[in-house]
Order: C-alpha cells, then sequence, then structure tokens
C-alpha cells in the first residue's frame, strides 16, 4: 500500500452536496425579488450561467450578457455586493432550515478519512459561511473544526478554474500537491485542481455529467457505498464498488 495521501481537498458546491439548482439558484431569485428586479433565473439558464465560477461574478456576467443597461448603475460594485449578500442570507437560512443533505458516500468517506488521519480540507469559490453552515447543518455543530483548511470566496483573487484557491490550501496545509487528493464535480474545478498539481477525482452532478474532463485521475457517478455502488464513467477502481480510502490512496499512488 502506499501512503504518500496525507490530504484531501473537497470541493463543495456539487462535491460534498447539490447545491446548485435546487440551493443557490433559489436564493439568486429570492434576492432579486427582494430587490425588486423581476429577474428570474431558471434551471436551464442557471446551467449556463454556472460556467461563471463566483456569485458575485456571476451576477456582472448576467449583467453584460443579459441586461447590459444595468450596468450603468452608479456604485454599481456595492450593489452587486448588497444583492449577493442578500442571496447569501437566503441560502443560509435554507442550509438551516436542513435544506439540503451530503451527498452519497460523503459522509462516510469524511469518517474514514479522519479515523485513517488523513486531513481534510474544503477548496471552493463560494462564500465562507456557506460552507461553515453546510457542514455544521449536515454534520453537527463541531464539523468545520474536522477541516484543517477551509479556503473559500474571496480569499484568493482569481476563482476556479485559476489555481489560486488549490494553491492557498496547499499552502496552508504545508503539503505539496503530490501527497493530496481533489474531489470536484465540475471542469472548472478540475482545471483549477490540475493547475495546482492535484491527482483529481471526479463525482459528476446533473449539470456537469456532460463537461471535459480530461485529466481527471478518475470519474465516477458519486462516492457510492456498499449498498448503492457507484458507476465508473472513466479511470480504474481495481474492482472497489464505492469510494473508501483505499480507492483514493491507489490514485495518489
Ligand atoms: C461554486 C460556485 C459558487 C456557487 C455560489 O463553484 O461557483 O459561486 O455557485 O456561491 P465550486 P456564492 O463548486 O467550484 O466551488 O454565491 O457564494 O459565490
Ligand atoms: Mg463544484
Amino acid at each position: 500500500m502506499d501512503n504518500s495521501l496525507r490530504a484531501v481537498i473537497f470541493d463543495v458546491d456539487g462535491t460534498l452536496a447539490d447545491t446548485e439548482r435546487d440551493g443557490h439558484r433559489l436564493a439568486f431569485n429570492a434576492a432579486f425579488a427582494e430587490f425588486g428586479l423581476g429577474w428570474d433565473w431558471d434551471a436551464e439558464l442557471y446551467g449556463e450561467l454556472l460556467t461563471i465560477t463566483g456569485g458575485k461574478e456571476r451576477i456582472r456576467h448576467y449583467l453584460e450578457k443579459y441586461v447590459p443597461d444595468e450596468l450603468s448603475r452608479s456604485g454599481l460594485d456595492d450593489w452587486i455586493a448588497g444583492l449577493h449578500q442578500a442571496k447569501t442570507r437566503y441560502f443560509v437560512a435554507l442550509l438551516e432550515r436542513g435544506g439540503i443533505p451530503l451527498r452519497l458516500g460523503v459522509t462516510r468517506l469524511i469518517h474514514e478519512l479522519r479515523a485513517a488521519n488523513i486531513k481534510i480540507a474544503i477548496a471552493t469559490t463560494t462564500t465562507a459561511e456557506n460552507v461553515t453552515t453546510l457542514l455544521k447543518s449536515t454534520l453537527g455543530e463541531d464539523s468545520p473544526s474536522w477541516f484543517d483548511v477551509i479556503g473559500a470566496g474571496d480569499i484568493v483573487p482569481k476563482k476556479k478554474p485559476a489555481p489560486d484557491i488549490y494553491l492557498w490550501v496547499l499552502q496552508q496545509l504545508g503539503l505539496p500537491a503530490r501527497h493530496c487528493i481533489a474531489l470536484e464535480d465540475s471542469e472548472n474545478g478540475l482545471r483549477a485542481a490540475l493547475a495546482a498539481g492535484l491527482d483529481t477525482l471526479i463525482t459528476v452532478s446533473d449539470y456537469t455529467c456532460g463537461q471535459n474532463f480530461s485529466g481527471a485521475a478518475l470519474v465516477l457517478s458519486d462516492l457510492g457505498e456498499p449498498t448503492q455502488p457507484f458507476t465508473v464513467l472513466a479511470g480504474n477502481t481495481h474492482g472497489r464498488i464505492w469510494a473508501d480510502v483505499e480507492v483514493l490512496i491507489r490514485l495518489n499512488g
């Protein structure tokens, strides 16, 4: 067994949980309604907008493409930030109601990694408050402290697909990329992780299943459970039917 795996770095949206279509999207729409904007991001449009990572960046992109007259608002940056703060408020409230569960196999794998003394970390473009609220609402009040590093949101200047958030997390972990694995669900996330030198396991989501995952070490339907095996979309799991620590160690070997 190759024991070089020291840390697993998780993406959040789409990887830990299916947060986008029935989470972030609804929170954006609630904020738009609060601001009296009359905009509605339906599930299909949201899929297109998801190519832009980061909520504030996504709103700006929407303005540029669909409502360019809004770009002449005075204090545009502050206005977008205020709108996004309202969106975060709605999203956090949804999480606190227990509205979004973790994906199949995530809780099990996190517990297995902790038991194996492999560090766990987060690298995400979403807002830090969203991450801690998701963790607390699903894994328990003290669960954010299980993560050695949580890298989120505006902590780095460039969001995924730039490698910045992964490089920042690696630096905070004090580990070289070769001792770590990234778990992602999207092409933007994969590009960010690969550019940081990380072997990457993809679990696809509804929005990302058609994307290009060339370069990924493994592409799975989900992490699976002993009673609910994953489907292998690319790569070799050496006969294993759910993603456990052993599968990750072999990827890292
Ligand atoms: C997630 C994102 C985020 C969320 C919304 O990407 O792009 O912007 O959609 O969160 P990843 P915020 O899974 O690669 O982290 O509105 O807080 O940005
Ligand atoms: Mg993601």
